[in-house]
Order: structure tokens, then C-alpha cells, then sequence
């Protein structure tokens, strides 16, 4: 393992696996410290490759994202620190190819789980090769001041309050990260604070052990004493005891090993971290603790007392002139997060979008207030789910009814008209479904499809004015416009609309007054007497019906009927209604594998 400092303020890490939080809490760590770059210089997210915004401070970055670990190692040459956050799964291969990279130096691996011989194999490696490996079942470490591994030290209240901000005079080492949170607490409270802290992870085999990380403490000037908390299980804490006993450690150490209530129990007893469990004497707590003493370690007799312990030590070291006052600086402050401050009222933002239909904010999403588990519960339909939508309220079953019967009736006309002609043509040109769809409801217009509205506006205006049949149509004659909802391609006089009549004998049968509907049939009469084309067709029987169901059911005012045929509703109704036909005619060509679609020239008059 490498002697001395493994962080500085200027080191950068790549951070594999894509995870918001840490890294952006390294990233505010960064700010609170006052670094200049990052500390995050690049991700790596498997399969994916772009930037990820994230915040540096006030100002927003773009972090690169890379697809694999050797092309993140090449584009960031100076990024030396490999944060793992894959899975147990993953971690060790993804692990030992970051440690085959010439550029990466340390290895933090967070993943509880990994199979020991695994990790055995990525220690044996980075000996070799004099790298650095932290964890695995890690939480990471920080330098105070200059760089932290993902969530080490927790929220940034918390390294606040530890003053992880500045560099203090303790280089801490513990193998739990839980554990060190509460450490850097105790240590901010009786001492100048954290120059270094690391977790080496709760394993049986950690990457790095105890007396790796002290006897790189002591070789750190700015370390002035080293506290160490180790646990029952293993024994680690021997190599400690061997490297004091050799004097290869010349500063203060204050040690505690916990877990000495192992003894209480009657078995074998397994706490948190797979390494630590009550085995035989020698790895004990009591053991360690005496062994720690016997080399010299500050031990004391109890957790409680451990913080007097670090306490007395530091306040020696102060007194003795080895430490000089540290200067407090101001940290700068992080700028809170528009989501949580809007969330604890402290601050308010102007919204940039009004809705007022639906809302999938809650426990399930509702539709005009109705939420869904009451839309299937009580067996609402396709026309209710419309009216809560459209209309903003539930309108009676006959009402729901008839939309239903219109989706129903105007689904599909065949393959020859308009909408369902393009619609193949595309699906035969290769194109997706959507692009099939699109290229169909297109074509509904004025004349295909979507006179619905216009036909409600001026039957409407020519009803509500009296106008008689006679003298609307001729009115518009005048002006040059054709009736919206008259006349059809195919449908005359004498073989009418059956969909027409269909609609009709609903309305009569169930509406309360069809007064539009019968003023559009007195329209027909008259377009009929001069042309067999002139038929109401499904656009104008739609169009006259939905003002009699508006105008009938008493569900809607005045204004709000003028507003519904003014904004244009209607038309929805073919074009939600066609589009269940589109798609069809797509799967259709699809399923018949139809080749591309060319017009035959005997169709086209080719002329000058
Ligand atoms: N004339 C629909 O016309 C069509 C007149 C008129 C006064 C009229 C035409 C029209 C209004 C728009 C409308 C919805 C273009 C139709 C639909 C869905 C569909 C489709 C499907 C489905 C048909 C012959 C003579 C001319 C014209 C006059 C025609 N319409 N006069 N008011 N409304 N209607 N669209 O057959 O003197 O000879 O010059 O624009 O309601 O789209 O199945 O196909 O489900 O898919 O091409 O049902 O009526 O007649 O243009 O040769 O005109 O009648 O002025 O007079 P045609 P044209 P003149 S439903």
C-alpha cells in the first residue's frame, strides 16, 4: 500500500454507476470546501454515454458519462480515485478492471456481499501493484478540506457541524462507516478535528486494513494523533498491535475496539458486518483492547470513555506545543434545493403550467377528482372517462352512452376513405405505427371527418336565430361555404347513413329533446330537393345531437355551451374514434406484409 496522502484538494474520481445523490453530495462537499474542479470528474454508466447535470455550487455542470471504464480512464487521464457503486454482483469484476487502469490509483468499493475470494484476489492485485483499495461494504472516506467518497460523513448538516470542511490534526481510521459518522462528531467535539477519515468496510477481508491506514497516517505531518475503532471478529487490530510493538508508529494512537458485550451472550454472537462475530478469545474485544494497551495505544476502559480519552490525548499534543490553533474559516453556504425549499415553505416559485383535468400527484391518479380505483370499481365506461376529461364532469349514463355509441359507429369506414388510404399507404412505405396513425388523422378536416364542429356552430347560429332551412342553406350559398354535415361521397337519399339512423334512434329514444337534430334533418330535406348527395351525414347528425345533449341534459350553462362549440370539442370524436380504425388498417398491412404502395398510371390523367 502506498505511504502518505491518497487524497489532495485537486484529486478526481470516477464514479461508476449512476447515482444522484452521492455524487452530488460529493459535489456540494466540493463547494463547502472551496474546491476549484469538481472531484467528480467522470461517470461511468454502462451502456450509456452523454452528461449529466448536476450542481457545483450555485452553477449547474455537465458531468461526462461514459460507456466503459477504459474510455472514461482515457478521457479523464488525472482522475485517479475509482468510486464503485455496482452491485455485489458486479463490483469485483468492474473493481479489478479499475484497477488494471495505469491511471486509477485507489479503489473505494461500496457493495456489501462480495464474495470473499473475490476480494482476496483484488488485494493480492493492488498489493502488487501498489494501489489502494477501500472497502468492499464500505461507506468510503473523506480528507477534510479537499475530498470525500460518496455519502461518507452523511448530510451536509452533518459535515458541517463535524467541520469536515477544514483539515484538523486526527487521522481517524474505523471499520465501520455508520460508526465513523458519530466519530467525526466526537472528534470535531474535543479535538481540532479530521485531517483524514476512512472506513475499511465491515468484511472479514477488508482491502485495506486498520494498520495500513494508521501506518500511513503517521507518515502524514499534518496527522498529529491517530484514533482508531476497530470490532469483535478477525485480527486486524493485531497487525496494529505488532506495527506499535515495532515503534513503526511514533504519534498518538487512541484505539477502542467495540463489540465487548459479545461477552453477555451465551453463543457466538454476529453483529452488523460479516467480519464481526465473537470467535475464539484472541479475537474478542477485551483481547484486542488488551493488546492495543500492552503496545501502547491509548485505551480506555469504555466506549463512554473513549472521547476523554481522544481528548486528553489532543489536549497533551496542544499543550506540548504540537499542535498550533487551527484558523476557522466560514464555509460557504450550499444553495438549497428549489424541490425541498418549496417543500418546507420557505421559498415560493411561480408554477409554469396550469392543469386542471387530471392529477397523478397522490396515491393513484385521478380524472376530474375521481380516482381511478373508483373509475374500474363502479364500471365506468370510454364515454365517462370522456366526459370526466373533456367535460370536467360525470354527465348521465345516456350522455356517456351516446359518445360511447359515436366512438363505436365512426371507428372505421374502410379502407377507401381518406384517413385509412394514407394510413396504408404509410404502413405500406415501412413507416412505425405512430407515423401510420399520424399520416391517417391527418387528413381529417373540413371535409374528411372533422365538420363535426362547424356543423354544431351553424346549425346552432342558424337554430338559435330562427333562420328557416331555406334560408341557412341559401345563406351560405351566398357565402360560398358547403353546410358542414351535408352531403357524402357514397351516402344519397335513397341509401342513407345507417350510422346516421343509428344515432338518431338513440337520441330520440333517449334524450330529452332533439330540437337541433331535427332542425339538421329539415336542413336535409331541403339539401336533398337539389342533390341526392346532399344527405346529413355522420359529421352533421354528431354535430346537431351534441348540442341537444348539451343544451338537454341540464349538466352545462349557457356560456359554457358556447364556449365547448366555440373552442371546438367535436371533432375529438372522430379523431379518437378513427384512430382506433387506423391502427387497425396498420396491423392490417402489417400482418399482410403489403409491399410499398406506387398509384398505377392508368389512374392518373396525365394531361398539359
Ligand atoms: N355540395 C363530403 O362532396 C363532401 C355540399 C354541397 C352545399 C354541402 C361534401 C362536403 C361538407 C363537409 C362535410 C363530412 C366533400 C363528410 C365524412 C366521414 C366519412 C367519409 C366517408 C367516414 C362530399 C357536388 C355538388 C356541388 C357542391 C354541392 C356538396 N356538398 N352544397 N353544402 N355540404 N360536405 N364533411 O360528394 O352545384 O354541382 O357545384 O364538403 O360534412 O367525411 O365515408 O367517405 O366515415 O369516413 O365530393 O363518412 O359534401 O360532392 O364536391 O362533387 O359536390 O354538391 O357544391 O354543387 P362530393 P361534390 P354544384 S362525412
Amino acid at each position: 500500500m502506498a505511504t502518505g496522502q491518497i487524497f489532495s484538494r485537486t484529486t478526481q474520481a470516477l464514479f461508476y454507476n449512476y447515482k444522484q445523490l452521492p455524487i452530488q453530495r460529493m459535489l456540494d462537499f466540493d463547494f463547502l470546501c472551496g474546491r476549484d474542479t469538481p472531484s467528480v470528474a467522470g461517470i461511468i454508466n454502462p451502456g450509456s454515454e452523454g452528461f449529466q447535470k448536476l450542481f457545483f455550487g450555485q452553477e449547474e455542470i455537465a458531468i461526462p458519462v461514459h460507456s466503459t471504464i477504459e474510455a472514461a480512464c482515457a478521457a479523464h487521464p488525472t482522475a485517479d480515485v475509482f468510486i464503485n457503486f455496482a452491485s455485489f454482483r458486479s463490483a469485483a469484476d468492474s473493481s479489478k478492471s479499475a484497477l488494471k487502469q495505469p491511471t486509477i490509483r485507489v479503489v473505494a468499493i461500496i457493495a456489501e456481499g462480495v464474495p470473499e475470494s473475490d476480494t482476496k484476489e483484488l488485494i493480492a492485485f493492488a498489493r502488487a501493484n501498489n494501489k489502494v483499495v477501500i472497502g468492499p461494504a464500505t461507506v468510503g472516506g473523506i480528507q477534510a478540506g479537499a475530498f470525500k467518497i460518496g455519502d461518507t460523513a452523511g448530510t451536509i448538516d452533518n459535515i458541517i457541524q463535524c467541520k469536515l470542511y477544514r483539515p484538523g490534526s486526527v487521522g481517524f481510521v474505523s471499520k465501520s462507516g455508520g460508526m465513523s459518522n458519530e466519530m467525526y462528531n466526537t472528534i470535531a467535539r474535543v479535538t481540532d478535528g479530521i485531517y483524514e477519515g476512512i472506513a475499511i468496510g465491515g468484511d472479514v477481508f477488508p482491502g485495506s486494513t486498520l494498520s495500513d491506514h494508521v501506518l500511513r497516517f503517521n507518515n502524514i505531518p499534518q496527522v498529529k494523533m491517530i484514533v482508531v475503532l476497530g470490532e469483535l471478529g478477525g485480527r486486524d487490530e493485531y497487525s496494529l498491535v505488532e506495527a506499535l510493538k515495532e515503534g513503526k508508529i511514533n504519534k498518538p494512537v487512541v484505539a477502542w475496539v467495540s463489540g465487548t458485550c459479545a461477552r453477555l451472550f451465551k453463543s457466538e454472537v454476529q453483529f452488523g458486518h460479516a467480519g464481526a462475530k465473537s470467535g475464539g478469545e484472541m479475537e474478542s474485544a477485551q483481547a484486542k483492547n488488551q493488546a492495543l494497551k500492552d503496545a501502547g495505544a491509548v485505551v480506555p476502559t469504555s466506549y463512554e470513555a473513549f472521547e476523554t480519552s481522544i481528548k486528553e490525548t489532543f489536549e497533551k499534543l496542544a499543550e506540548g506545543g504540537e499542535i498550533s490553533p487551527i484558523k476557522e474559516v466560514q464555509p460557504p453556504q450550499i444553495p438549497e434545493d428549489l424541490s425541498s425549499a418549496i417543500k418546507s415553505g420557505k421559498v415560493r416559485a411561480p408554477t409554469h403550467i396550469i392543469s386542471t383535468i387530471s392529477d397523478d400527484r397522490g396515491e393513484e391518479p385521478c380524472y376530474a377528482g375521481v380516482p381511478m380505483s373508483s373509475i374500474v370499481e363502479q364500471g365506468y365506461g370510454v364515454g365517462d372517462v370522456i366526459s370526466l376529461l373533456w367535460f370536467k364532469r360525470s354527465l348521465p349514463r345516456y350522455c356517456t352512452q351516446f359518445i360511447e355509441i359515436c366512438i363505436m359507429l365512426c371507428a372505421d369506414h374502410g379502407p377507401c376513405v381518406s384517413g385509412a388510404h394514407n394510413t396504408i399507404v404509410t404502413a405500406r412505405a415501412g413507416k412505425d405505427l405512430v407515423s401510420s396513425l399520424v399520416s391517417g388523422l391527418l387528413t381529417i378536416g373540413p371535409r374528411f371527418g372533422g365538420a363535426i364542429d362547424d356543423a354544431a356552430r351553424y346549425f346552432k347560429d342558424a337554430y338559435d336565430r330562427n333562420l328557416t332551412p331555406y334560408e341557412f342553406v341559401e345563406s351560405m350559398k351566398k357565402k360560398g361555404i358547403r353546410v358542414p354535415g351535408i352531403g357524402h361521397r357514397i351516402k344519397r337519399g335513397d341509401n342513407r347513413d345507417k350510422r346516421v339512423e343509428l344515432l338518431q334512434l338513440f337520441a330520440r329514444t333517449h334524450f330529452p329533446s332533439v330540437k337541433y337534430m331535427e332542425y339538421a334533418v329539415q336542413v336535409e330535406n331541403y339539401t336533398l330537393s337539389k342533390a341526392n348527395n346532399l344527405v346529413l351525414n355522420v359529421d352533421g347528425a354528431i354535430g346537431s345531437l351534441f348540442l341537444d345533449l348539451l343544451a338537454g341534459s341540464g349538466m352545462f350553462t349557457k356560456p359554457e355551451i358556447d364556449e365547448i362549440v366555440g373552442i371546438g370539442y367535436l371533432n375529438g370524436l372522430f379523431v379518437l374514434a378513427r384512430s382506433i380504425g387506423l391502427i387497425g388498417h396498420t396491423f392490417d398491412q402489417k400482418r399482410l406484409k403489403q409491399p410499398l404502395y406506387r398509384h398505377p398510371w392508368e389512374d392518373v390523367l396525365y394531361t398539359k
